[in-house]
């Protein structure tokens, strides 16, 4: 209530429920994402356009909801890729590793800044379930989701010199567009929903100021337990 919350990757899936539930709980939303045409409209939800990966457009965004007055960040914004190691290539790599781990460093470092004369700040970063464990075909995703938990872990300790609190959000499989797939087809019936990590988000930025989650880890019951 009252808060302005900046979201990235909020144009579908998780992030677009991410900046709806935030708005219904009475917060202001920035949210962001590379293609808008398609986002509805939503009272108390500004949509921008975001690329995380450049540093320019991220100030950008950063610029307005800083002006706002952003007290948290909800970094959100990702891309999968699933293949053999022998066939990542340069370009694939680096469009995964720009997006998932580029962007987190660019949009939390455009941030810090002014959430250093805060006292009280919150980042809340939607990593994955496999920013711990790997498997066949996920070396290049699950590489940049290590990565994002190790810049979530430093980020953490960074800030808790000035108030900041900082949590990694580690889901098994949610039903949206991720990866380049389709959002509510029968496969995906028994997977998470958005709003599941939507409700992640909002206990992580809503816990009492005595409270830090570090993290969260939840799964579809049917996903094999893995911690
Ligand atoms: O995927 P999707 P999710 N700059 O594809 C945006 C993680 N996760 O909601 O830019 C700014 O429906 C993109 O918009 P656009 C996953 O790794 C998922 O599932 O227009 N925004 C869209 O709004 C990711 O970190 C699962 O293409 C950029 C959004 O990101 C997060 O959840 C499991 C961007 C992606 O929406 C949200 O993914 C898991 C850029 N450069 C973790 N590139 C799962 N779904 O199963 C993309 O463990 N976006």
């Amino acid at each position: 209530q009252g808060r302005t919350i900046a979201v990235t990757g909020a144009s579908r899936g998780i992030g677009l429920r991410v900046a709806e539930v935030l708005a219904a709980e009475g917060a202001q939303v920035v949210a962001g994402a590379r293609d808008l045409s398609g986002v509805p409209d939503i009272a108390g939800v500004q949509f921008m356009t975001l690329d995380v990966t450049d540093q320019s457009s991220v100030r950008a965004f950063a610029d307005t909801a800083i002006a706002a007055g952003a007290d948290a960040l909800v970094n959100n914004a990702g891309v999968g890729s699933f293949m053999p190691v022998e066939d990542i290539t340069p370009e694939e790599y680096r469009r995964i590793m720009d997006t998932n781990v580029l962007g987190v460093i660019l949009t939390s470092g455009a941030f810090v800044p002014h959430f250093r004369t805060l006292g009280r700040s919150t980042i809340v970063n939607v990593t994955s379930d496999v920013s711990a464990r790997t498997f066949a075909r996920g070396g290049l995703y699950t590489a940049s989701k290590y990565a994002a938990r190790a810049i979530t872990q430093a980020l953490a300790y960074e800030g808790h010199e000035y108030g900041l609190r900082v949590s990694e959000i580690r889901s098994g499989n949610v039903d949206t567009y991720f990866g380049d797939t389709q959002q509510g087809i029968p496969e995906k019936e028994e997977w998470l929903r958005p709003d599941d990590i939507a409700q992640a988000v909002l206990y992580a930025l809503s816990a009492p100021g005595h409270v830090r989650i570090d993290e969260i880890l939840l799964h579809p019951t049917w996903q094999p337990i893995a911690f």
